[in-house]
């Protein structure tokens, strides 16, 4: 799942694709590099970001969903969201499936996606991108996210979204310190017992800095580790900015996966 953020303040790439047709070049590098899907997002999430309006957010991503229809964009394109105003707006201009990092945490986001039959991806997270900072108290971390997106998907299913649509997503950097990312990805293989595909978004995130403190332009090296730790633990989808990279080291895994 190749990542396009259309923001002014995303961590890592706020600010380059806020124009339009730079956002569209971007989605079709992405493509050509080897991605399978497209997520597109308005809002930044990385912590203490601001919260955005419905209508800022439609303003960004509602013109690159119609260019990329126009433009019969070949992948299926997923909205990162949370706002039930910007998925309806997002699916009627193309996009086949959500991602939400609060995990369908709205009743109206929940019944749209029961009622709209699309794929939908429950992310773990305590609180907000604002507060999730102060939340990240664990007594056993995997076992308490395994727990919590187990409720999410029980919920999800009590809204009416049907079970075989949802995939889970543990949150890396979410409501957790780098030491409880690190140990979220290194005990991934006990979220496979839910019996849902699993998404894991390690991409550039600072819990992957390493002693040396790296800064995000020079993660690549740790999301390739993290990215290769997480296909063999068994993730189905992996949220990256550099496809062509992650590409070759999943196919990688995968073919180490098949000499199991
Ligand atoms: N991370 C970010 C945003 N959306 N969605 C899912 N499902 N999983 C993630 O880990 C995730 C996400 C934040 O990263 P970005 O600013 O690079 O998009």
């Amino acid at each position: 799942m190749g990542v396009l953020n259309v923001t002014p303040d995303s961590f890592s790439d706020g600010g380059l694709f806020l124009d339009p047709d730079a956002a569209v070049a971007r989605a079709l590098a992405l493509a050509a590099e080897g991605a399978d899907l497209l997520d597109v997002g308005g809002e930044s999430t990385r912590p203490g970001a601001p919260p955005v309006t419905a209508e800022e957010e439609m303003a960004r991503v509602l013109p690159v969903l119609e260019r990329l229809a126009s433009a019969g964009f070949p992948l299926p394109v997923s909205i990162d969201t949370s706002k039930p105003e910007v998925a309806r707006a997002a699916l009627r201009a193309g996009a086949a499936m959500v991602n939400d990092v609060r995990a369908l945490a709205d009743p109206a986001l929940a019944d749209l996606v029961a009622a709209a039959r699309v794929p939908v991806v429950l992310m773990h997270m305590r609180g907000t991108p604002q507060d999730m900072r102060w939340r990240a108290v664990y007594g056993d971390v995997a076992r308490e996210v395994r727990d919590e997106l187990e409720a999410a998907l029980d919920r999800a299913v009590r809204a009416g979204v049907a079970r075989e649509r949802v995939m889970l997503d543990p949150g890396l950097g979410f409501a957790k310190t780098a030491e409880q990312s690190m140990e979220v990805l290194a005990r991934l293989g006990e979220l496979t017992g839910l019996g849902r595909p699993l998404v894991v978004g390690p991409s550039r995130k600072s819990f992957l800095a390493g002693p040396t403190g790296a800064p995000v332009g020079e993660r690549l090296p740790g999301t390739l580790a993290a990215v290769t730790a997480a296909v063999l633990a068994g993730a189905h989808i992996v949220r990256v900015h550099d496809v062509r990279e992650m590409r070759a080291a999943t196919d990688l895994a995968d073919e180490i996966l098949r000499n199991l």
